[in-house]
């Protein structure tokens, strides 16, 4: 039903600068071919971390989601407001949606003060404006690509730890604005103890893609083994799986799940899967639906590659089974 494509779509020897980790991107279309903004860790190694890693965003293009062209430098590098003082260390995570023509990129920032959210515009993925920044901690935020009842929404994952008791149980919550710039009538969306397949957080993926029947979204859960430990690079304890899920919310009142898949739809299971920097973790950041019917689904795979499964979107819609409101 979802087909994997068995080679990732973009990884660390496609980029012609320094890049070694490639992965969680964001995927359009936009002004008639495909974008990917993705995220670069450079510095990390299977069996040593350099001193020097920080992240960059980096830009490429396709005419058929398959094939990619990358940039031949990066987009947004490290700190963004200058040196050492700044207090932006450094995106990541970008999520891509389009608004009336208008392409938006919500984006994970680590601040001296926090994780926050942030989302800005651009026209031409060179300049860019930030149009608003959360209060942290607050990230994994996708826009839907359409106003709904005379809002913006979005779909938000913040990280609550003191008053969970330090648990790691993160929630998938969504907020309103008028403007894109000013957010609020923010109401939870799905608790962790709604996904059969997750016993630790769970969080918004890919942005959300408009059906006859709702609004098709993918979900990240995660899944802490106690048994056993996952592969993973140099050193690193790491029993965290990461699954793709997918659920569906209302045309008319998007906080409300009106279907959710029992089991994850994507989960590891190919070698570049399994194995890289943080194995087993698959987190959905692209979702287009195109007009034949086929679901495009981009996901990093192990924090290490770019890649991509492929589904009807009517056998997608199938697998979102009705909940009780
Ligand atoms: C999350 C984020 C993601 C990453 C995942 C697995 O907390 O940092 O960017 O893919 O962990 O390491």
């Amino acid at each position: 039903m979802i087909t994997k494509l068995q080679k990732p779509v973009l990884q660390a020897g496609d980029i012609s600068y320094p890049a070694d980790l490639v992965f969680n991107a964001g995927i359009a279309k936009y002004q008639g071919k495909y974008v990917m903004v993705f995220r670069n860790d450079v510095g990390f190694k299977p069996d040593s971390t350099s001193s020097e890693c920080h992240t960059v965003l980096g830009v490429a293009t396709s005419s058929d989601g398959i094939k990619w062209y990358v940039n031949s430098r990066p987009w947004i590098t490290g700190t963004i407001s200058g040196g050492k003082d700044s207090e932006i260390l450094r995106f990541y995570d970008p999520r891509l949606t389009v608004i009336d023509g208008v392409c938006y990129m919500c984006f994970a920032c680590d601040t001296r003060h926090g994780v926050c959210g942030g989302i800005l515009k651009t026209e031409d993925f060179d300049s860019y404006q930030i149009l608003t920044m959360t209060a942290p901690d607050n990230r994994n935020m996708v826009l839907f690509p359409e106003k709904i009842g005379g809002s913006y929404f979005r779909l938000e994952r913040p990280f609550p730890e003191y008053s969970r008791g330090y648990q790691e149980k993160f929630d998938i919550w969504s907020s309103a604005s008028p403007d894109l710039r000013y957010w609020g009538d923010t109401k939870l969306v799905l608790g962790t103890e709604q996904v059969p397949y997750a016993n630790s957080k769970i969080g918004p993926a890919a942005p959300p893609v408009k059906t006859s029947k709702g609004w098709l979204t993918t979900i990240h859960a995660v899944y802490k083994h106690s048994d056993k430990m996952l592969n993973a690079w140099a050193g690193q304890k790491w029993n965290k799986e990461y699954l793709g899920g997918l659920m569906l919310l209302d045309l008319e009142n998007p906080a409300k799940v009106i279907g959710l898949c029992p089991e994850p739809v994507i989960r590891a299971e190919l070698d570049h899967e399994l194995n890289g920097f943080r194995g087993s973790v698959i987190f959905p950041g692209g979702m287009i639906l195109e007009d034949s019917g086929e679901v495009k689904i981009y996901y990093g795979a192990a924090d290490t590659v770019e890649c991509l499964a492929t589904a009807h979107v009517d056998d997608l819609l199938k697998l979102c089974k009705s909940q009780k409101s």
